[in-house]
């Protein structure tokens, strides 16, 4: 874990430089992938959790976070299949990734990233 400053336009930047991005999703997805068939399933996206706004998803209940992610495979699971595919998983990661830009906004924000953190690319 480390602590670290970080602003929105920081993150914009990350986002919009796909070659650092599709390589940092690209791992991501392969850690997840934890049975290697090339897809996400619930459980796996569940090992997730801690990025998705992590404290958020720590502070609500078990009925709440299903929610989240009933919410998460409706959107992105376009085949509806109960899994993510990699270019679903990349999708969501953007719009994880943006929301967290945008609620961290133009001030500088201290946060505390542990060791396999996506925003750890950022910084
Ligand atoms: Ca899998």
């Amino acid at each position: 874990m480390s602590v670290v400053f970080i602003d929105g336009p920081m993150v914009e930047k990350f986002l919009k430089d796909s070659d650092a991005f599709g390589k940092c999703i690209e791992e991501r997805f392969n850690t997840l992938d934890v049975n290697k068939d090339g897809v996400l399933s619930r459980d796996e996206l569940r090992n997730e959790a801690t990025d998705l706004a992590s404290v958020e998803l720590m502070l609500q209940s078990k009925e709440e976070v299903d929610n989240v992610y009933d919410a998460i495979f409706e959107k992105f699971d376009t085949g509806k299949k109960g899994t993510l595919k990699h270019e679903e998983f990349s999708l969501l990661m953007k719009e994880v990734i943006q929301a967290q830009a945008d609620g961290i906004g133009k001030t500088p924000v201290c946060i505390i990233l542990q060791e396999d953190s996506l925003l750890q690319k950022v910084v």
